[in-house]
């Protein structure tokens, strides 16, 4: 078999990396940078998923050779002005500690009946500290009354995709990944390569 293209994903979210590989199939060898020991912990100091996403992807890739892709993603609640947004990881007062950050969006949507929210994430593509494109994605949905599900990880015990009835922890990893935030992003990334000259992987 030949050697499969390299993408470095600039996250430390073991997850992502998961969901990113599912998405992709095999076309590409995908790692992230938990393989690479010596590279820079970047802060997200932005108030958009783009300006995160650049932070890293570009942070990075001035560090190691080859293509990395950012993914700042998060969740964008309607009748809390949007939050958490950019600060989903950190909602619940501790950077990545899902169950707080869900225990705080229940609380905060205590008697609230207008539930739309929805999943955003951008992903951005860079070379040896230059970017080269972005890539969005979304997902449409509501915040269910109670946590449900075990799979996927996050917010997804909470979120229930528009037009299903089941949270996305319940509906598992498989259909996840056809109708996710990062699933059109990642699309939208493949399409790219795909349609133009100008990734020479
Ligand atoms: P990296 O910065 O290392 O990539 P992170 O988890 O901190 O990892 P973000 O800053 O992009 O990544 O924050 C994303 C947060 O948004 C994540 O921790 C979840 O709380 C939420 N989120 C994003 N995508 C999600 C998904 O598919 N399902 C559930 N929650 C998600």
């Amino acid at each position: 078999m030949p050697t499969r293209p390299l993408l470095i994903l600039a996250t430390r979210n073991a997850h992502k990396t998961e969901e990113i590989r599912h998405i992709l199939g095999d076309q590409f060898e995908v790692l992230d940078v938990t393989s690479f020991p010596d590279l820079p912990e970047i802060e997200e100091t932005g108030t958009t998923f783009l300006e995160n996403a650049r932070l890293k992807a570009l942070g990075i890739s001035r560090h190691i050779d080859g293509w990395v892709l950012a993914d700042d993603s998060g969740l964008e609640v309607d009748a809390l002005g949007g939050a958490p947004g950019v600060w989903s990881s950190s909602f619940g007062g501790e950077e990545g500690n899902h169950a707080k950050n869900n225990e705080r969006l229940m609380r905060e949507m205590t008697g609230i009946t207008e539930r739309s929210a929805r999943f955003r994430c951008t992903l951005v593509l860079a070379k040896n500290g230059v970017e080269k494109d972005f890539f969005t994605g979304t997902v449409k949905g509501r915040i269910a009354e109670s946590p449900s599900g075990n799979g996927g990880f996050g917010y997804d015990p909470l979120f229930i995709p528009e037009g299903h009835f089941q949270t996305m922890a319940d509906l598992g990893a498989v259909i996840k990944s056809t109708l996710s935030h990062r699933a059109e992003a990642i699309r939208a990334l493949v399409a790219a390569i795909e349609t133009g000259n100008w990734v020479s992987f």
